[in-house]
């Protein structure tokens, strides 16, 4: 039960860039894999992903650094650790490291090794990891009508698109009663998007989280074409399918003259502004979510569009919380988002994720597990979410393999939960 060695690689994730892939083995020849993913629109409150710099390979995206912390420090440490004190395992992580934002170590190096470990864990108790996950950190049973729903990005902008739409990510999150169901709903509307854009003679290319990245400006035609996928599907919003969006707001502020670049006016908005675009979107569409409206330090102007928005949209804070439960309790003290996204690798182990969540569950937050936009084929965060009894699982589109590697996971767990 204990930890006998750990290995690490430098794998590729789906942007062709390095990622790590580790295994821990055990005493009693039992083991489990990781990969870590990497994100684009990274908050700057994000732990830190160690890169090695080194012009020479990958440009300087190499993880061997990160890999050598593994197999080094990290693996000496934990020599004889019994996999199933996850909590116990992710102290002694973090002690390891002993700077605030892992920089020492690397977030992506102790990721790793803490997923691995719990999957290392599962597999020696012949548990799902989603049950694992539930047992250790003594979550509320999981259940089979308490699956997260999809939250599937369609359309690609921002930085995941080589585009000029300036909204990272146009959102459908099917309902209906089975995981099954919902990924049908979902598949249907992408493929019916992919006609209309067709139809149009715009390109059907797609963006990093496998969303169609057509050359589109306004962010209103972007929604037409969305809303119009659904209709065309034969379903109809809210009811069938609700509409978000990611605004990943961090990279259109300027924080100089505290202004966002979201509008064709070149002064750009104040966050009164774009509460107020905001505003005008809900009065011709109808969305039920926005992510990060706004920037990840604008508290202020966080404040007042949950206080304006609050009860009509789930507003979700992703690079303003970056899965950090400091950030959460300051969101929570000041009434800023009703939701929180859930990202193992902006917090650096699988606990402070967990215990991020937990905290935003008792105060009544929505929970949404999200992917990053540089993916792996490994769907841990699927297990993660039913684990927290999540409302949402962000995967991106429903096509391409790092992405439906996710939702193909949830299609087998409903289908082990009798779904
Ligand atoms: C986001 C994520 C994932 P990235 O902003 O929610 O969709 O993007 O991984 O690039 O930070
Ligand atoms: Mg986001």
């Amino acid at each position: 039960m204990t930890i006998e060695h750990i290995t690490s690689r430098q794998i590729l994730d789906s942007r062709g860039r390095p990622t790590l892939e580790t295994t821990v083995t055990l005493d009693t020849g039992v083991s489990g894999t990781a990969a870590v993913p990497s994100g684009a629109s990274t908050g700057s409150h994000e732990a830190f992903e160690l890169r090695d710099q080194s012009p020479k390979h990958y440009g300087g995206l190499g993880v061997h650094k990160a890999i050598d912390h593994v197999t080094g420090p990290i693996a000496k440490a934990t020599k004889g650790f019994d996999v199933r004190q996850q909590r116990g395992l992710d102290s002694l992580l973090v002690e390891l490291d002993g700077t605030v934002n892992k920089s020492k170590l690397g977030a992506n190096a102790l990721l790793s090794v803490s997923l691995a470990v719990s999957r290392a864990a599962a597999a020696l108790q012949r548990q799902p990891l989603y049950r694992w996950i539930q047992q250790v950190y003594e979550l509320p049973a999981v259940t089979a009508n308490a699956l997260p729903r999809p939250m599937m990005n369609v359309l690609n902008g921002g930085r995941h698109a080589d585009t000029e739409l300036k909204i990272q990510e146009f959102l459908i999150m099917p309902t209906g009663q089975t995981a099954a169901g919902q990924i049908e709903r979902g598949a249907l509307v992408y493929r019916a998007l992919a006609e209309l854009l067709t139809a149009k003679h715009l390109r059907t290319t797609v963006g990093d989280e496998g969303g169609f990245a057509p050359a589109l400006t306004e962010p209103t035609v972007a929604f037409d074409f969305v809303i119009k996928a659904i209709t065309a599907a034969g379903y109809q919003t809210p009811d069938d399918i609700e509409f978000g969006l990611d605004i990943a707001a961090s990279e259109w502020y300027n924080a100089s003259t505290e202004r966002y670049d979201l509008a064709p006016n070149p002064a750009g908005l104040s966050s009164e502004g774009v509460a107020g675009l905001l505003e005008e979107w809900l009065r011709q569409y109808p969305l039920t979510l926005i992510e990060d409206p706004l920037a990840e330090d604008d508290w202020v102007g966080w404040q007042l569009i949950t206080a304006k928005l609050g009860s009509r949209l789930t507003l979700v804070g992703d690079d303003l919380f970056t899965t950090n439960p400091d950030r959460l309790e300051r969101g929570l003290d000041s009434h800023v988002a009703n939701a929180v996204v859930i990202k193992p690798n902006q917090a650096g182990t699988l606990t402070e994720a967990v215990d991020t969540a937990v905290k935003a569950r008792a105060a009544r937050y929505a929970l949404v597990v999200g992917n990053r936009s540089g993916e792996t084929n490994d769907p841990f965060i699927v297990d993660l979410a039913v684990a927290l009894g999540a409302e949402y699982l962000k995967a991106g589109a429903p096509a391409r393999g790092e992405r439906v590697a996710k939702y193909n996971r949830l299609l087998a767990i409903a289908d082990e939960l009798g779904q």
